[in-house]
């Protein structure tokens, strides 16, 4: 392998067993989907439920004030991975969807009025698309959106034609088209948005992992992912908030540890970060994503950028010689994502058949029906790539292809 290369795979238990005797292992390449687990972060949750686990923030036992500083120590290293001016910034949620929702109605939903505008691209995320038509629908803001060409390159003039309108209060844009791997231009799009007097939300699920991150130089004010992309675990996440924005922003959702004090004639809510933090949290998960972030520091996301590069560029030469394959997504600037079409065959039908021999990728809309659309396909086959892929993981997705092919002769 080639010096950008890292190899890490054997890190990954479920990435090195057979999965029936005699069989080869996995080659998964659905990382956009959901990433695998690094041992780290397995044996860190293990742990942590066999020696450390209790409730958090509430307790006065000393179980819980352990679990409390591993579960506070996770909002300290994510604050130090993005770049935050605090902790204070870094808000868990369940995930990059519930973050956006979070944003969605209570900044939306407390900022916005009839006839403001919200501005998305063509290029989004259902989860970065339907909770701004919800709350468009609530206040009477209405939503504007970027359109792209044929690479799935964001048209920036078309962009800096609908900020002239005046009343463009929130742009919402991905940091990385999961559907298309475009990286979008965020720090250009952000000082675009600011200078029309509009915040920045940027759905960074596709972003966060694959390269460094760092949420002030890109200028975004609403920073959302998820742990399970971030080789971290399912059912938490992180929303990052400029504090002076957080601060005036309603809570989202009500319950406990959320307030200072309940009467039934009136409650008041904490400060920014709990404020937004209704509930028994996600405990064993937090402490999970702290593993995930240090797993992440030690391994390196310069390192993980250029691995996935130099694989993203193999990929596309291999799928380029394949006749009767077009890549769907071919944006200068890209991420680890492989989409494509196959004349006369269904993208289901190569997901299912890739499987039989052990490969897994993706296969449908991807939660992105208007890139669908956009590209006049209903569906795409999407190979995408983690820091534990290789180019032999990408020999077998192209022998695999040209097999199916073969059988559909
Ligand atoms: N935004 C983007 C850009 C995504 O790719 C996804 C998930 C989400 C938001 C939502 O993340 P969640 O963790 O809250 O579900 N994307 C995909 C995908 O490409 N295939 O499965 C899930």
């Amino acid at each position: 392998m080639t010096p950008s290369y890292l190899d890490i795979k054997s890190q990954f238990p479920v990435l090195t067993k057979a999965p029936a005797p005699g069989q080869p292992p996995l080659v998964y390449l659905d990382t956009a989907a959901t990433a695998q687990k690094p041992k780290a972060v397995l044996d860190a949750m293990d742990q942590f439920y066999r020696e450390s686990y209790g409730t958090v923030r509430r307790g006065v036992y000393r179980l819980s004030e352990k679990a409390t500083a591993a579960y506070e120590g996770t909002r300290k290293k994510v604050a130090a991975l993005l770049g935050a001016a605090s902790e204070k910034e870094i808000i868990y949620t369940r995930g990059a969807t519930d973050g956006l929702n979070l944003v969605a109605a209570s900044y939306g939903g407390s900022q916005l009025k009839a006839g403001d505008e919200i501005i998305l691209s063509q290029l989004e995320h259902h989860a970065n698309i339907v909770p701004w038509q919800l709350v468009a629908e609530k206040t009477g803001a209405a939503i504007r959106v970027i359109p792209c060409d044929d690479r799935g390159v964001l048209d920036l003039e078309a962009y800096r034609a609908l900020l002239t309108s005046g009343k463009v209060k929130i742009v919402a844009v991905g940091h990385v088209s999961n559907a298309l791997g475009t990286i979008n231009p965020i720090r250009e799009m952000a000082d675009l948005a600011h200078a029309a007097g509009a915040v920045i939300v940027v759905d960074g699920a596709q972003g966060i992992s694959h390269m460094p991150v760092d949420v002030r130089a890109l200028g975004a004010d609403f920073y959302a992912f998820s742990s399970h992309k971030m080789f971290g675990p399912t059912g938490v996440g992180i929303l990052y908030g400029r504090y002076e924005l957080l601060e005036k922003m309603p809570p989202y959702q009500g319950g406990g540890d959320m307030i200072r004090q309940v009467t039934f004639e009136k409650t008041t809510y904490q400060n920014p970060p709990h404020r937004f933090e209704a509930g028994t949290p996600s405990i064993a998960e937090v402490v999970g994503l702290g593993a995930a972030v240090d797993w992440l520091q030690s391994v390196g996301l310069d390192k993980i950028q250029a691995h996935e590069h130099a694989l993203l560029q193999y990929g596309t030469r291999l799928l380029s010689q394949i006749p009767g394959l077009t890549l769907i997504g071919t944006a200068p600037e890209k991420a680890g994502v492989l989409g494509f079409v196959l004349e006369g065959i269904h993208p289901h039908d190569i997901g299912t058949m890739l499987d039989m021999d052990g490969i897994a990728i993706r296969a449908g809309h991807h939660c992105a029906q208007p890139v669908m659309a956009r590209f006049n396909v209903p569906a795409t086959a999407r190979a995408s790539l983690g820091p534990y892929n290789t180019e032999a993981d990408l020999d077998a997705l192209a022998a695999g292809i040209r097999k199916i092919q073969g059988m559909f002769k």
